[in-house]
């Protein structure tokens, strides 16, 4: 009885604690001049690959709409040494010439200061804004690689406490503890890897039959002609052949929970798939299991993540 007393107190502080929480996810920071969450990605990459996992984070890659926001950039890059700069929602690789903020604001409402020279549109091939420390912007190759920072608007939105995320695409799946999202709009194998792990989960691993059987309902929810992906009749999971020697692993580095494949797979031994490989694992339809192409065309996919993975730890 007592036990059970605590264990309800406890259910309830805990909900408590995340409602009323101002936090948007534990690996953001909020500021109160700028109202809303900032978050700096270290590991450089191209501008289109900020814009993507600063989007599948559930924010926008950061730019300096104002001076508030223009002294929390500068502030990161100086207290984290990054004296090349970070590259800036800024940008005009929808139309040439054209440069709005990721969120579509004209860069004509945008306070900028230009670094010596710029911008100069270097052999017509530069539509990305880099901000350097020192709060001038010059215009880059967006295909070049920089540090960048994301941010989230405080919009009110809710962490919901089922899942502890404002993305209300995920649920709990009371069967398996876990919250799962469906993604019907498909991506590569790998897009889906890195996008799973920006919404704070993974790509979906059945640790067995109870789970296969809910991942298998949860595909039937979403008809081929629901989904926009090349492929409709396979879905990506967490597991994969890492070595390419029929070791199949999940994205977590264990063997199997649920391993039975469907007839004749996996069949990327086939010489004809030798080539491109079917390296990447997901589900058929109907349950079982089947080696797909990594990188060749996209499939739905399906992510998993714990109720407390973006919480912060207690
Ligand atoms: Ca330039
Ligand atoms: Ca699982
Ligand atoms: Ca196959």
């Amino acid at each position: 009885m007592v036990k059970l007393l605590t264990k309800g107190i406890l259910t309830l502080l805990y909900l408590t604690s995340v409602a009323e929480s101002r936090e948007f996810r534990f690996d953001y920071t909020y500021n109160n001049d700028t109202e809303g969450w900032w978050k700096l990605h270290r590991i450089p990459g191209t501008w289109n690959e900020a814009r993507l996992r600063c989007h599948a984070e559930g924010a926008v890659l950061a730019s300096p709409l104002n001076g508030h926001m223009l002294r929390v950039m500068k502030t990161i890059m100086t207290t984290n040494s990054l004296q090349r700069g970070i590259f800036s929602g800024i940008h005009a690789t929808l139309s040439k010439a054209v440069y709005t903020s990721v969120e579509g604001v004209p860069l004509a409402r945008i306070p900028v200061s230009w670094a010596p020279g710029e911008p100069d549109n270097y052999e017509n091939n530069e539509s990305c804004l880099l901000l350097s420390p020192n709060g001038t912007m010059a215009d880059v190759n967006c295909t070049k690689v920089f540090p960048y920072i994301c941010y989230k608007k405080d919009t009110q939105s809710v962490v919901q406490p089922e899942c502890g995320t404002i993305d209300t695409e995920y649920f709990l799946e009371s069967r398996t503890g876990s919250c799962y999202k469906f993604h019907y709009i498909g991506q590569t194998w790998h897009q889906a890897y890195m996008t799973c792990a920006a919404e704070g989960g993974h790509l979906a691993i059945i640790n067995g039959f109870t789970e296969a059987q809910a991942i298998k309902e949860l595909f039937a929810k979403y008809p081929a002609n629901t989904i926009m992906a090349f492929g409709t009749y396979s879905v990506f999971l967490g597991f994969s052949d890492w070595n390419k020697d029929n070791t199949w692993v999940t994205v977590h580095g264990e063997t199997l929970g649920y391993n039975i494949w469907s007839f004749n797979q996996p069949d990327k031994s086939q010489q004809y798939d030798l080539v491109m490989g079917q390296w990447c694992g997901g589900m058929f339809r109907w349950g079982l299991l089947d080696d797909m192409w990594c990188d060749v065309i996209t499939f739905p996919f399906i992510c998993e993540k714990s109720p407390d993975s973006l919480l912060p730890k207690a």
